[in-house]
């Protein structure tokens, strides 16, 4: 799948947004209502208040110099702005350390397993021995869904009983990778609210244990966030940030939701890699995060 077919599942967030964009173009330039309807529009975009405003105030700026008369103009301002915001996450780790291990969080039904299984099927493809862990011993079937994805990649995954203690998984696997000297160890893990007490201290005693086999381990804990809760993604961060400290991000269902913008408002609050984004449900449907390519499919006419 190419740009193309990436761009074809944003539609419906550039949507939101060109549409707005272009109603605000009554007049012949823009004036100081116009420019509060913009910020409005940004969050209801979901881009944040912040992010919003920060580009709105560089749209005035601009405006001062010489007048936003245009589509195109103002188009070139938020996407310079956003871009902007989103440079400051561009970094990424690479998978050294072998095995790297990846332990993947968030809360209930975001779309940890089905990210799992499409970064372990990502890099397989990049040439690299991959192994899963399956540490959701929490959720009735959660074993099986993740054993379904390795048998279909033939990958190996490494789990126990429901009920098990996920830590006791961890261990087990970190061991096993070690030892088939594996270079990326992927950890799903339980869906979990960060009010929820004792899950998030198993998240805690899943990284104490790790640390034990490995001293680096985990490398990466990467959050997955679920796109189409918008503003709720950007708290879910905060509190698992706070709990047990997040490195990197993964942006799922980016696909059919109108919240796409999203993305900015938590690289402008945040400053996380964002890794990977999901645009849909096979294995597949999973882009390494491109900062240009997210704005141009966010901002840009079909001519362009
Ligand atoms: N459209 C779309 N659906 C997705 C995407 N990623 C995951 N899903 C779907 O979201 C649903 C939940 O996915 P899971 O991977 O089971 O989510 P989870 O976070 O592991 O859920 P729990 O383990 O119950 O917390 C499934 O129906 C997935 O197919 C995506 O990028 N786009
Ligand atoms: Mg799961």
């Amino acid at each position: 799948m190419g740009f193309s077919n990436f761009r074809d599942r944003l539609t419906k967030s550039r949507q939101t947004l060109t549409r707005g964009i272009s109603q605000l173009f009554r007049g012949a330039e823009l004036d100081d209502e116009d420019f509060d309807d913009l910020e409005d529009l940004l969050i209801s975009a979901d881009i944040g208040v912040a992010a919003s405003h920060r580009i709105v105030e560089a749209a005035k700026k601009e405006a001062k110099n010489k007048s936003i008369s245009s589509v195109e103009s103002l188009n070139s301002i938020i996407h310079s702005e956003m871009l902007g915001a989103l440079a400051a996450c561009k970094t990424v780790a690479e998978i050294a350390g072998r095995p790297y291990v990846m332990l993947v969080v968030g809360v209930n039904g975001v779309g940890k397993t089905t990210s799992v299984a499409k970064i372990a099927k990502y890099f397989q493809q990049q040439g690299k021995s991959v192994m899963l862990a399956a540490a959701d011993t929490f959720r009735a079937a959660a074993i099986e869904q993740i054993q379904t994805w390795g048998q279909r990649m033939e990958i190996p995954v490494i789990a126990q009983h429901q009920g098990a203690d996920a830590a006791a998984v961890a261990h087990d696997a970190l061991t096993s990778a070690k030892s088939r000297n594996v270079d990326l160890l992927l950890i799903d893990t339980a869906g979990r609210q960060h009010t929820h007490i004792d899950l998030m201290q198993q998240l805690k005693k899943i990284t104490r244990v790790l640390g034990k086999v490995e001293e680096k381990a985990p490398h990466e804990i990467m959050q997955v966030l679920d796109a189409t809760t918008g503003q709720n993604a950007v708290s879910q961060l905060k509190h698992f940030n706070e709990a047990v400290g997040v490195d990197s991000l993964c942006l799922t269902k980016l696909d059919g939701t109108a919240k796409g913008g999203v993305i900015v408002a938590i690289a402008h609050e945040f400053q996380l890699p964002i890794r990977f984004v999901g645009i849909g449900e096979s294995a597949e449907d999973l882009r390494p995060f491109d900062a240009k390519s997210f704005v141009d499919a966010l901002l840009m006419p079909a001519s362009k």
